[in-house]
């Protein structure tokens, strides 16, 4: 069921789990900033997730409100998850739904980073 962008945050969310390690992921990084893991229903041959540690329920929130250490650092973690995963030269695409219309579910801010051949042209 999308959520609504504007709601409070809640500390249930499944992301707000995965942080305090109360349901497993695989996790390929973690720093002040930012976690990253791989999605539990993969759409590309690679499909990670990279997440602040602040309670940020969307990119709205995030932008509006996230300090500016804490944005510098969430976009350094995504940059440096993909050089990492060694898909620069590749090639990757970042996607962060945002509230109904986009379809986000969980009301955690995260970003998709998808790679692997076959990504095809960005249709929406
Ligand atoms: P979005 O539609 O942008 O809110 O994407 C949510 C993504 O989160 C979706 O691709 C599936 C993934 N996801 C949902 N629950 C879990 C979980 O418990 N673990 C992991 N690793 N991913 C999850």
């Amino acid at each position: 069921m999308p959520i609504d962008a504007t709601r409070p945050y809640d500390d249930e969310n499944v992301f707000a789990k995965i942080l305090r390690d109360e349901i497993p992921s695989r996790r390929v990084y973690e720093d002040d900033y930012a976690i990253a893991f791989h999605d539990i229903n993969p759409q590309a041959p690679t499909h990670i997730l990279v997440i602040p540690r602040g309670r940020y329920v969307s990119w709205d929130d995030f932008s509006a409100n996230g300090s500016d250490a804490e944005i510098a650092g969430f976009v350094r973690a995504v940059g440096t998850v993909a050089r990492a995963a060694g898909l620069v030269a590749p090639g990757y695409r970042l996607l962060a739904n945002t509230g109904i219309d986009s379809g986000q579910e969980v009301p955690h801010l995260h970003v998709h980073l998808f790679a692997g051949h076959g990504l095809g042209p960005l249709l929406v």
